[in-house]
């Protein structure tokens, strides 16, 4: 390798290194299905996303209609428990409902 790019090396090293990184968000997302119902969706959302009965009854109905709604956005850590939290409230109930998370 020759010296310039020994250089460029070094100095892409050195960024990477030092700069500092801003923690990535992640887009909460609930996907639609045919079974679960409704009002079931919108207790997961006031409960897990802290949002009022209108504002979970919102995104439920987004949801109904588009296919898919981001309830929220956060950290990696914390989009993963809530995510956590709508799989096993489903698998609780037995319901399909199905939830990811998507990087910004
Ligand atoms: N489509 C479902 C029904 O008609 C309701 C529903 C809404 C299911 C949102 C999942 O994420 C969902 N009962």
């Amino acid at each position: 390798m020759n010296t310039i790019s020994h250089q460029l090396e070094d100095t892409v090293e050195q960024e990477s290194k030092l700069k500092p990184k801003l923690p990535k968000n992640y887009k909460v997302i609930l996907l639609n299905d045919d079974y679960t119902p409704m009002e079931f969706v919108v207790d997961v959302i006031q409960k897990v996303f802290r949002k009022t009965h209108d504002e979970a009854t919102k995104i439920m109905l987004q949801i109904h209609t588009e296919g898919i709604g981001i309830c929220g956005i956060y950290p990696l850590e914390i989009a993963e428990t809530k995510m956590n939290q709508v799989l096993n409230l489903s698998k609780e109930s037995q319901h399909p409902l199905q939830c990811i998370i998507e990087k910004i």
